[in-house]
């Protein structure tokens, strides 16, 4: 593999060519007409431009993606997160153009992409799953009697779902029917697919995710989970590596589990097994990620490996230079999710120009970044701006440090979620690692930031005063 093109935009872009240069594999960027001067156009040996701004004009055209590819003599085509990272089609399309699609078979993304096909694919693999249906409801009577017997509330999911998209909740027998035509005509306007499952609704769960690697020869690991209960409408904001509520009986069996699931769809490459962890900490398969997760760093941190490395070495056929037992957990690490939005208005998008972008640096801190001081963030795209990544050897010491990074992170022109990554870290049920995915509906309120912005305000006020006596003190000495 001599060269590679990296169908994506931002900070995972420059992560891949990161370690594409690292490895002596020559990098192509594309770009759409709004991201011109962006850093990935400059980081890349050569940039292609794709179309305009809109993505259905630029970064998600395959087909056009595929004839710069051959034109330059690609090997290869990383697809990043989001995007066509999960299209099967794509996938298949590099296959038939001869060209190494980064991540895995066209098929296992495909089973992943619906859940009915995944609940079916891992049936003989002894992996838990919510008490449901595994089948598309057809019968809704018949459908109404297993949720009495699983029992209310449960929730209603969208096959072709995921992420969040496609559930909806059902409190109680009365409102069954209704619920159900509702999901189901949603899922047919939202995935052209009206076929619908039911489970039992775990109330108050934690995320917790498996990394997994395979190769082509079929070694498979796993390099142990990340938490990623801190969200906010099924966007997660703050993830972190280890969990701190797994024991490490149970941390086995969630990684042997997470690793047949790769094991049932013939899996290759980099992926993410999610599963739910209930309250008396059984755990439940939920989905797959057939793709390189925007949270991958703080796996790469405490196992001390390069995933992108890893899917390059296995995308060109090798085995993979791991067993299970190389792979141990060193330290802990924390991720916060710096986004263009406004955490005081709803989390909505803060569109403007970063007049100030300034990084923090040092022992212990990571920045996957994608964005210079003086560059507007483009509406057209995901607002995230950069990852914030610290770790340290302990839990304490990784909050400690995103408190100082955060400090550290100088960004004026628009707003962002820094602030609110402070409230988390210091917030008594983040700290003491006693909170599930309900977090931040159940405790933040933008009156927190505004109050921890008002001490701030008086601590800068303070400051100035002491100052502005000492300069009064001084000037008065010739007196
Ligand atoms: C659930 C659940 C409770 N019970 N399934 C949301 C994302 C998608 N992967 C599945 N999700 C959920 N499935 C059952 N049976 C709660 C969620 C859920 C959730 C899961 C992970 C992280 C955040 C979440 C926020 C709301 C709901």
């Amino acid at each position: 593999m001599k060269k590679v093109l990296v169908a994506n935009r931002g900070e995972i872009a420059i992560r891949v060519m990161r370690t594409a240069k690292k490895m002596g594999i020559k990098t192509v960027a594309v770009y759409s007409t709004i991201d011109r001067h962006s850093p990935h156009v400059k980081y890349a040996d050569e940039a292609v431009l794709i179309g305009e701004a809109p993505s259905n004009q630029s970064y998600l055209l395959g087909d056009r993606i595929i004839e710069v590819a051959k034109r330059l003599n690609v090997d290869a085509i990383h697809p990043g997160y989001g995007f066509l990272s999960e299209n099967a089609d794509f996938a298949e399309l590099c296959e038939t153009n001869n060209i190494i699609f980064i991540g895995p078979k066209s098929h296992a993304i495909r089973i992943m992409g619906s859940k009915l096909a995944a609940k079916e694919a891992v049936k003989a693999y002894d992996i838990p799953m919510v008490p449901g249906t595994d089948e598309a409801i057809t019968d809704i009577p018949e459908a109404k009697k297993i949720a009495k017997d699983i029992g209310f509330p449960i929730l209603i999911k969208a096959s072709a779902g995921g992420g969040g998209k496609g559930m909806r909740i059902v409190e109680n027998e009365s409102e069954f029917e209704s619920q159900m035509d509702r999901a189901i005509s949603e899922a047919v306007n939202a995935f052209g697919d009206g076929s619908v499952f039911i489970e039992k609704y775990v109330t108050s769960p934690r995320h917790i995710e498996i990394q997994v690697m395979a190769d082509t020869h079929g070694n498979i690991i796993h390099l142990f989970e990340r938490e990623c209960s801190i969200q906010r409408r099924h966007q997660k904001v703050v993830e972190e590596a280890p969990s701190s509520v797994l024991t490490p009986e149970r941390r086995v069996q969630m990684g042997d589990a997470a690793v047949r699931v790769a094991k049932a769809c013939d899996y290759v490459g980099a992926g993410t097994v999610e599963f739910l962890l209930d309250d008396e900490h059984n755990f439940y398969f939920l989905e797959m990620n057939t793709r390189l997760q925007v949270e991958h760093p703080v796996s790469e941190i405490i196992t001390n490996t390069d995933l992108v490395e890893l899917q390059i070495r296995v995308a060109r056929g090798e085995v993979l230079p791991y067993t299970q037992d190389d792979i141990k957990i060193h330290g802990h690490a924390l991720e916060l999710r710096v986004y263009a939005e406004d955490p005081l208005n709803d989390f909505l998008p803060s569109v403007g120009t970063l007049e100030t972008y300034k990084l923090p640096q040092g022992k212990g801190i990571r920045v996957d970044n994608g964005f210079e001081e003086g560059m507007e963030i483009p509406i057209y795209y995901d607002p995230m701006i950069s990852k914030l990544i610290t770790y340290g050897d302990s839990r304490d010491e990784a909050i400690s440090l995103m408190l100082k990074a955060i400090k550290d992170y100088h960004i004026e022109g628009i707003q962002t979620t820094l602030p609110f990554g402070t409230y988390v870290c210091e917030h008594e049920a983040f700290r003491s690692g006693n909170f599930d995915t309900h977090f931040v509906k159940r405790y933040y309120a933008p009156e927190n930031l505004k109050e921890q912005q008002k001490t701030e305000a008086k601590i800068a006020a303070l400051i100035a005063l002491q100052r502005y006596l000492e300069e009064q003190k001084l000037l008065r000495i010739p007196n």
